[in-house]
């Protein structure tokens, strides 16, 4: 049993990044699944309400796994960049070995029951299968990451 190479879960794909005026930043990683179809990432912009009636900016993109929602008033500009994913390290330590597997279950366990996910989560990352979804196939595809011989 040995761990395979970090080089082959190394992973270039892109995100979508939302810069608000204030100076915070929201980011949703877009699903691998993307980059076969289009060769830039497609942002569209449609207005809706929040529950108070305030009108918020809902940015989406094909594949992306994140739907973010912002006062389009206070968007300073929007973007996307390339990325380097680390396939399978959950917390972002650059490794990839069991502490991954039970942050993700966490996460995946916090999202059944409503709970607050474990800060410092790689979504993008931990999305295995960079089908946007982060579940139980990509848990089966860690642990057969990690216990590849
Ligand atoms: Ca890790
Ligand atoms: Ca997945």
């Amino acid at each position: 049993m040995g761990l395979v190479s970090i080089d082959s879960l190394a992973q270039t794909t892109y995100e979508l990044v939302i810069e608000m005026r204030d100076g915070t930043k929201h980011v949703a990683p877009i699903a691998k699944e993307w980059n076969t179809i289009y060769e830039q990432p497609h942002i569209q912009c449609t207005v809706d309400y929040d529950s108070d009636g305030n009108v918020v900016a809902v940015f989406e993109v094909t594949w992306a796994t994140g739907r973010i929602q912002v006062d389009p008033a206070k968007v300073k500009r929007m973007y996307t960049q390339s990325v380097t994913l680390l396939l399978g390290d959950a917390n972002g330590d650059d490794v990839v070995d069991v502490a991954d597997i039970v942050m993700t279950i966490n996460y995946t366990t916090s999202y059944i029951y409503g709970s607050n996910p474990p800060s410092g989560f790689h979504f993008a990352n931990a999305d295995m299968n960079c089908d946007g979804s982060v579940d139980e196939t990509d848990i089966t595809m860690m642990v057969n990451t990690i216990l590849k011989k």
